[in-house]
């Protein structure tokens, strides 16, 4: 049993080249957890704070020194000489020093950085896999792990393309029988295609946030167009060995309560919009519909998941926040089937982990996220594998960030065989 003995923590840059915070926790057995946050851009209102020092003069306004300062002043007294074993007790014990709802006094990135590396030290002195120490948070069986389905976000728009179309994320899913690494080709070989494609109409293939291509189109329809190209070129069928599913973030869309989107001359009311993803969907029959409404219209959400969730999972990301009682009142209210987890919309592992047991015996599908702003921890891989989700979203198979957790997944693959 090994015990907190020293905690480091330092501001380091993001993939945006924004500063974040990296933790490091070392336990009396040696055994060294290293994390970093990461950020979103598309960011939902029932998320727990970013604490960023506002200071103009430093990367206007980005920084994290008051990040670090709580961890080292706040929180590292409480954890140090603790038992690191006590996942639970170490998250409840930073909750209680934050006080706030939300986090926004201590911030859900100092509070993160230290739960991850907290279960990256213990699962080192446990001489145990990330995953598997993860799956034993949720109370998991600890010997059958799989490789969740990877959605290939190839094409950016929204807040990640820089105004280029009006739908964040438009991704290739493979199916859900193959075995990994074959659907990390399937989806790497779309994404070169998508690459000639694009080429091929002389636009110049420049990538948006999260390394999918973004160019600059006349409709969010087109993108899907650009998308069906690029599987048939790259030799696979749609509808078969891959499928297409969006993000369409649609907070970012509404101006006041209407969707603004390039393919219609006015701007469309919640209806409007629902009659939009039923033409998208009788052409396409997408396998998922991220955020189709905005975080708090909560008839809207009933209504599609009424209409198109028998074939079609309609994904709550802002809308739940991975907050388990926001995901309660869905469940109650059928208003989605499926849920985004991103364990910096809460601030620590103890609290993402019971909003996957909600989801579990909910009987809604989980999608383990990345945020558009990452660094190179792998962190969420192993903890998508240790929670057994069924889709994991980590961008396109392209920048260093993204292939950082596409290649551990590999690496996880390759040990389970
Ligand atoms: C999303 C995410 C990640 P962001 O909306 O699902 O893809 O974007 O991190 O910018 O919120
Ligand atoms: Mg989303």
């Amino acid at each position: 049993m090994a015990k907190i003995k020293k905690i480091i923590a330092r501001e380091i840059l993001d993939s945006r080249g924004y500063p974040t915070v990296e933790s490091i926790v070392e336990l009396s057995d040696s055994a060294i957890g290293v994390s970093s946050v990461p950020s979103g851009l598309s960011v939902g209102r029932h998320e727990a704070t970013e604490l960023r020092d506002n200071d103009p003069k430093r990367y206007l306004g980005r920084g994290v020194l008051k990040c670090l300062e709580n961890i080292l002043n706040v929180l590292a007294p409480r954890l140090i000489g603790k038992e690191a074993s006590l996942q639970k007790q170490l998250d409840e014990e930073m909750i209680a020093a934050d006080s706030t709802p939300d986090k926004t006094k201590l911030g859900a990135n100092s509070i993160l950085s230290l739960s991850c590396a907290i279960a990256k030290a213990q699962a080192l002195s446990q001489k145990i896999p990330l995953y598997q120490y993860i799956a034993t948070l949720l109370g998991a069986n600890t010997h059958e792990f799989n490789i969740p389905t990877p959605m290939f976000n190839i094409l950016n728009g929204g807040k990640h393309g820089g105004g280029n179309i009006d739908f964040q994320e438009f991704m290739v899913v493979p199916p859900k029988a193959n075995a990994y690494s074959k659907n990390l080709k399937t989806g790497v070989e779309i994404y070169y295609a998508l690459k000639e494609v694009i080429q091929n109409r002389s636009a110049v293939p420049l990538v948006g946030d999260e390394g999918g291509y973004a160019p600059l189109l006349y409709a969010n329809s087109d993108a899907l167009k650009l998308l069906e190209d690029a599987v048939g070129k790259a030799g696979y069928k749609l509808g078969l060995d891959v499928f297409f599913s969006l993000d369409i973030a649609a907070s970012d869309i509404k101006k006041g309560s209407a969707y603004k989107i390039k393919d219609k001359p006015v701007a469309l009311d919640a209806n409007d919009l629902l009659d939009f993803y039923i033409s998208l969907n009788e052409q396409y029959h997408l396998l998922s519909l991220e955020d189709p409404f905005s975080e708090d219209d909560w008839d809207h959400w009933k209504n599609i998941t009424a209409q198109l969730g028998k074939d079609t999972l309609i994904v709550a990301d802002d809308l739940i926040s991975t907050n388990k009682n926001r995901l309660q009142k869905a469940i109650e209210n059928k208003a989605c089937n499926a849920v985004v987890i991103k364990p910096n919309q809460v601030g620590t592992i103890t609290e993402a982990v019971d909003t996957v047991k909600a989801a579990n015996s909910g009987g809604i599908k989980v999608v383990v996220s990345h945020r558009s702003g990452e660094t190179n921890d792998d962190f969420i891989a192993d903890f998508a594998v240790g929670v057994n989700a069924d889709y994991v979203k980590f961008g396109a198979p392209a920048r260093g960030e993204r292939v950082a957790k596409y290649n551990r997944l590999l690496e996880i693959e390759h040990e389970l065989s």
